[in-house]
Formats: structure tokens, sequence, C-alpha cells
């Protein structure tokens, strides 16, 4: 593990906010362990193994029922760790994959019965070297007949120059951390207006209303500067937006956040029960499921 880099956190605390029944854990990631499925050698950093069925207990203890794990760039194209975990989920797991454009059609229908139904493109550059936009524009073709989506990292400053990429994908598009706006500047400002537009312009196009632990200047009590960015989303496009713990937090480095603190969280930006339905369970049932059951 890098030596700068904070574990997860030990012991979170019982949430007082209890999810619904059938809740969504919709954006976790599993790292390793090492010794098993090795980081990939281009990686940026080193995180701590944080297995399967460490995942899953905290899903129980935080009172979720489903998880949707996402692959994190220290594993690169390496998919393993995260097909292993939905194979031990007993369904209860979905799974978002990075491909290379050399990924064969068998190897993708693997990862479909394993429980993928997306890729993740990133473009933070901290994390990842550039591949260019017509590589990913012929995955996307690649996986789009498989009925998944795509799931797209950024910083807000990029959002420009990615618009036409982002609206020209021919699936739903999942865009992570609210497109991590700076939320030092108003919500109703030009910034964040231009991702406000990308939702309203483009019904394709969702957000996950995640990482208040990332996004916030104001530390690690209640993460307030955070909540009109997230409250604006669920409450405009109450149907296109989901929510993750992001256990267990890559590349934190000034605090870790205690994953029950993070759902309290969730009562502040979906306020009443039924946002809080549609955002943890009807949400991420209808897109990883196939059904607004639980
Ligand atoms: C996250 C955020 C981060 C890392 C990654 O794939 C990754 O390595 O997404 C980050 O450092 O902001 O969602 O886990």
């Amino acid at each position: 593990m890098d030596p700068d880099y904070l574990p997860f956190h030990p012991n979170p605390s019982k949430p007082a906010y209890v999810p619904p029944p059938g809740a969504v854990d919709a954006h976790c990631h599993v790292f390793g362990p090492a010794a098993l499925f090795p980081y990939a050698p281009q990686r940026k950093y080193t995180p701590c193994d944080a297995p399967w069925q460490k995942l899953f207990e905290l899903r129980d203890f935080l009172g979720f029922e489903r998880n949707v794990i996402v692959q994190a760039t220290c594993h690169g194209n390496d998919n393993r760790a995260l097909v292993d975990a939905l194979l031990h989920s007993n369904d209860r797991a979905r799974g978002v994959a990075s491909v290379d454009r050399s990924i064969t059609d068998s190897e993708l229908r693997e990862l479909d019965a394993a429980g993928v139904r997306g890729v993740r493109f990133n473009f933070v550059r901290r994390l990842v070297d550039f591949t260019p936009r017509e590589v990913l524009a012929e995955i996307a073709a690649r996986i789009a007949p498989l009925g998944w989506h795509v799931v797209v990292y950024f910083e807000a400053q990029d959002l420009p120059e990615l618009w036409d990429f982002f609206t020209s994908l021919p699936t739903t598009v999942v865009v992570d951390h609210m497109g991590r706006p700076d939320v030092s500047l108003p919500v109703n400002g030009p910034q964040f207006e231009l991702f406000v537009r990308l939702l309203s312009e483009h019904e394709n196009i969702w957000s996950k209303v995640s990482c208040p632990e990332r996004l916030s200047r104001s530390g690690p009590h209640g993460y307030d500067d955070v909540v009109p960015f997230a409250r604006r989303l669920v409450e405009t496009f109450p149907d296109r937006v989901l929510w993750g713990t992001d256990w267990p937090h890559p590349n934190m480095k000034s605090h870790m956040p205690d994953d029950g603190k993070l759902v309290e969280f969730i009562a502040r930006i979906a306020t009443g029960a039924e946002l809080q339905r549609k955002l943890l369970v009807d949400n991420p049932m209808r897109l990883y499921w196939g059904s607004s059951a639980s």
C-alpha cells in the first residue's frame, strides 16, 4: 500500500439512517487480495487489499442488500478480482468492468454471465493514461448490444471537452460522483449548470450522487458544502440518480470516512421516502437487475 494512503475505516458506526428494503450500494470496489489478484503494473497507486468478504460484511452491517462493484484503475483491465466477487455474491452484486479493444466476444459474454453490466471509461488524469476516443467509441459499440452501459469518471473542468464524446455514446451513460464539481463554486454557477444541462438535454445520462468525502472542502464533519449539489440532482432527476459508498475509498489522504456517516448523508440529499426508494432501490434495480422489484 502507498505510504500516504489511508486504509478503509476499521470500525464504521451503525448508521442512524436505515436504508429501505432492497437498497443497493451502487458504487464500491474490491481490491485484491494481491496474493491472488495482483495489481496492474501500470497502476498509479497501490491500495490496501479490500476483498469481497469485507465488502459483503459491510453491506450487511450498513443495511444494504446489494452492491454494484466498479473496476478501479489499480486493477487495470484485469477484471478477475471483480468477477470473483460477483461469483461469490449469490446474485447480490453486479459489476462494471474495464476492458480494452482486444477483448473477444466470448470474453464479453463470460463477463455478462458473471454479472457485469457496464464498462468504465476513466478520464481522471492522475489515475490513467490517455486512451484515444475512437478506441472507447469502438468498445461502447461492442457492449451496447449486450444491454450494458458506460460509466464515466472525469473532473468538472474537463466536461466541455468531453461533451461531444459523452453525448455521442449509444448506451445509457452513468457519471461518477456528479462529474466532480468544485463545490466551493455556486450550485447554480456556470460549472454545475453545465452538468445539469448535460442531464437535462440527454435522457440517457445518469449521475451518481456519491463521494461527498472526495468533493467536500469543509472536511469530514457533515460534508455540508456537497449537500446542495447532490440534492439538486436527486430532486431534478429522481429516476436517474444512484448512490454508493465508494468503499474502500482509494486515494483518500486527508481523512478516511466512516461509512456509517456516509449512509446518514443519504437522508440529507434525498429527503423523503419516495426519493430515497428511487435512489437506493428502483433506479439501481432497473439498471443492473433489469427490474424494480427488490
Ligand atoms: C473512485 C475514485 C477514485 C479512484 C478510482 O478507478 C479508480 O482508481 O475510481 C479516485 O481516486 O478519485 O471512485 O474510486
